[in-house]
């Protein structure tokens, strides 16, 4: 085959995935980490952070979906977000899709990120000035560190893979202080890679992370994602009550388009194989 094809690699789990590619449209190392930008030929373009795969124009909607409407339909008041990582800015996108949120913090280490979604993704970042939204580029852990006790309603951890600059955000210290800074009824929400391949690995673990630092209840939902490894991913919700809402009636009544979450598909996302039971 004559043609460039991009492979993520995972030598952890023996399996790779390509996209055949058109031509590299950026490449470029930050003080964090390395970031690609590709033109693929049926995915659009495609972000890569350090040889992982973060998006593509094509099914991002999957992620960035699945990542925001839960875990705001499951709060009973959700008013002020905060999103560590994320800057794609997708999910804020769909975060500010909801008329009740007044106030959304994304706290991102890397300026870059959001600077080149805003030029290959610019279909994303349309929500970037709206006055609720507030960017910051710092560190996602000290920002937690420092905000004011029973602050925030709602804490979306959208970041890379649980290796380099991120792996602090997977660990029982930060889930402490997401406790500590979320308001009664608060909720986390993590994104949690993938059933298959990391249900021992990452999944487990952090249920156990997150329960001994004091959440109450810990549930994990999941869907299709065609461009992360495996092809299935997963977020997990942390809840700092023990009772577990959905306003399903709002769901039903959103008010703005999504292209997978709905209400029904809110309740089979949470409905588990009996392998992850
Ligand atoms: N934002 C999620 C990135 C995961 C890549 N494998």
């Amino acid at each position: 085959d004559h043609r460039n094809w991009f492979t993520e690699a995972s030598t952890e789990t023996g399996i790779g995935f390509s996209l055949h590619t058109k031509e590299k449209l950026h490449s470029e190392q930050t003080p964090y980490q390395t970031i690609d930008i590709y033109a693929t030929e049926t995915f659009g373009n495609l972000m890569v952070i350090d040889g992982f795969v973060m998006l593509s124009t094509r099914d991002n909607f999957l992620y960035h979906e699945m990542m925001s409407h839960p875990v705001i339909f499951s709060h009973p008041h959700p008013r002020k977000v905060v999103i560590i990582g994320g800057g794609d800015c997708g999910t804020l996108q769909e975060v500010l899709k909801h008329p009740a949120i007044q106030q959304v913090t994304q706290i991102d280490i890397d300026e870059r990120v959001t600077r080149l979604s805003e030029l290959y993704f610019p279909e994303l970042c349309q929500a970037n000035h709206d006055p609720r939204a507030k960017l910051l580029f710092a560190d996602g852990i000290q920002w937690m560190q420092q905000a004011d006790a029973g602050s925030v309603d709602i804490i979306i951890v959208d970041s890379t893979d649980p290796i380099g600059p991120a792996e602090g955000l997977f660990q029982q210290p930060f889930y402490q202080e997401c406790l500590r800074v979320l308001a009664s009824d608060g909720i986390l929400v993590q994104q949690s890679e993938s059933p298959l391949l990391h249900l021992e690995s990452i999944i487990q673990p952090m249920h156990q992370a997150m329960s001994s630092a004091g959440f109450a209840t810990v549930r994990t939902l999941h869907f299709p994602q065609p461009v992360y490894p495996s092809g299935w991913w997963s977020a997990t919700l942390a809840y700092r009550n023990a009772k577990v809402d959905f306003r399903e009636l709002d769901a039903q009544n959103k008010g703005f388009d999504t292209r997978y979450y709905d209400a029904a598909m809110h309740h089979c996302a949470f409905v588990l194989p009996p392998f992850m039971k």
